[in-house]
């Protein structure tokens, strides 16, 4: 036998390959989580899944060894074992591909495991492990690749365009990583500015009296579990000291507000119910809160606007642009410019540091995050972000009602059944139930929070043996009856009944 090249230099550059691979994934990984506004990057999440996992003695002896650095010293040491793993993966993989590849992806699945079980994890929380597994392994395939490719040429000639490779790679590594810094360096500068508050509170949190029904859905919606939806691939990231709003268009006069103007004007605390277009019959895409911010009505009497406007158009620093009625905006409904949710600043998701909310108005027409820009115009001069999308350029919200509990199952006996109806602005007088297209019996309303607000309901079955459909129906406060037909989402909101099967044991 007489190889051409002594196996031990390839070895070598075999190993780099893999330690580059991994690296450049774990950049890729961090600049993933950065623009998706996750905190699990690779390391982060294998690391958090470790430090949860640790029997004490081991966290003790560490934090005695490394004291306040223990952190540190963790993220190390997951890398000098993640590095070398990543080297014998390299080295595998220019001999046996599969073998490379297969440790390769079992790396990242680590880390796509470590954090998707994190227990605050979202169901985007895999995407950078992923994605940073997917990168590493391109490049693994294109490091083997060139060292394999020599038979018949040289050894220096393999060397040399494997080390360019190395080094664009080794580049295209440190750029994407100081990306993924500014990214992530950004969010916690913001992040931190909004801990630094010291908003008005609101005088309690306590739902008004007597409206908590028992059973089911909470009355406050808690901002963690609050619905999200936009189009924001990544939160706009603005500090408070940075945020100005320009209220501008058909007016006589322009206003130009930053934060500290806002604090500095009368505040109202108001509880309303947001909700979705998107909302399907029964689903979850709708959240009660306790809103702080100033009255729109207020700022737009101060801008005067003209007789012929009709309409603002509202725009977030994404782009995000919404169209809303301007009566809405100066009827006594109070449509707030709000800045805090549930006493809190609003949290980065929910538009921080400034959003519109508009009572009795599907989302998508009104109640714009990270707001920047109101101009006043008309209808007839604009299309708002959805409504070349196929949704209606007007969207008041349509009186629903929907079961919680039960949701499948129950036991024979009295049966707690509850749930919400909403018809914002316009209030709900009745909700009624019925079993099996059995007459409608009437249910219990918890008190009314306000017209604004979702209106708890309950009722009591007395659940016979089997399988069983359950429906709810509301009035609204004219009496008028929930539209029964079912249409979809599109392009003004859901109708039809919420019916619910439940099997009675
Ligand atoms: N900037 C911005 N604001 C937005 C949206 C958006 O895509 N971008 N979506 C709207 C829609 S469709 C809804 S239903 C509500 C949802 O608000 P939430 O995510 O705080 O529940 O925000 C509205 N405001
Ligand atoms: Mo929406």
């Amino acid at each position: 036998m007489n190889e051409p090249q002594p196996a031990s230099r390839h070895q070598t550059l075999a190993a780099l390959g893999g330690v580059l691979s991994a690296l450049a994934g774990l950049a890729v990984g961090s600049v993933v989580a950065g623009i998706l506004g996750s905190r699990q990057t690779p390391v982060v999440a294998v690391g958090s899944a470790f430090i949860d996992r640790v029997p004490a003695w081991l966290k003790d002896l560490a934090i005695s060894l490394f004291g306040v650095h223990d952190k540190t010293a963790l993220r190390v040491g997951i890398l000098i074992v993640l590095l070398a793993l990543a080297a014998v993966a390299g080295i595998l993989a220019v001999r046996r591909w599969w073998a490379g590849a297969a440790l390769t992806a079992a790396l990242a699945g680590v880390g796509i495991v470590a954090a998707a079980t994190r227990p605050d994890s979202g169901q985007i929380d895999f995407v950078p492990s992923l994605a940073g597994g997917v990168a590493s392994l391109l490049l693994l395939r294109l490091f083997a690749n060139r060292l394999s490719t020599s038979t018949g040429t040289s050894g220096a000639v393999t060397r040399r365009g494997f080390l360019q490779l190395a080094a664009g790679v080794g580049i295209g590594t440190v750029a994407v990583g100081a990306g993924g810094q500014l990214v992530g360096g950004r969010r916690s500068a913001v992040k931190d500015a909004r801990l630094a508050l010291n908003l008005p509170k609101p005088p309690t949190l306590e739902p008004p009296a007597g409206v908590q029904a028992k059973g089911a859905t909470p009355w406050a919606t808690a901002n963690a579990d609050f619905y999200r939806i936009d189009t924001a691939l990544s939160v706009p990231l603005i500090k408070p000291s940075d945020w100005r709003l320009r209220i501008h268009g058909m007016v006589d006069k322009e206003l130009n507000l930053t934060y500290e103007d806002l604090l500095k004007r009368d505040i109202v605390h108001k509880w309303v119910t947001l909700t979705c277009v998107s909302n399907e019959v029964g689903g979850d895409l709708i959240g009660n809160a306790l809103w702080s911010g100033v009255l729109l009505k207020d700022l737009l009497a101060e801008a005067v606007p003209s007789p012929d406007a009709d309409a603002i158009q509202s725009r977030s620093q994404d782009g995000f642009t919404a169209g809303t009625p301007l009566s809405t905006l100066t009827d006594d409904r109070e449509s707030l410019l709000a800045f805090a949710m549930n006493g809190e600043p609003l949290p980065l998701e929910h538009g921080f540091p400034v959003r519109i909310v508009v009572p009795g108005l599907y989302g998508y027409v009104s109640a714009t995050k990270w707001l920047v820009d109101i101009e006043v115009t008309r209808f007839d001069l604009f299309d708002a972000y959805w409504t070349p999308r196929g949704w209606s350029e007007q969207g008041p919200i349509k009186l629903a009602s929907r079961i919680d509990v039960p949701r499948s199952k129950a036991e024979a006996g009295p049966v707690t059944v509850a749930g919400v109806a909403w018809d914002q602005h316009v209030g709900v007088s009745k909700v009624e139930v019925r079993v099996d297209g059995g007459p409608w019996q009437q249910a219990t309303l918890a008190a009314d929070g306000s017209i604004d607000t979702w209106r708890q309901w309950h009722w009591t079955w007395d659940a016979p043996r089997g399988n069983h459909v359950l429906q709810v129906r509301a009035f609204d406060a004219k009496g008028n009856a929930q539209i029964e037909a079912e249409a979809p989402p599109a392009p003004d909101g859901s109708t039809g009944l919420h019916s619910v099967d439940v099997r009675v044991s």
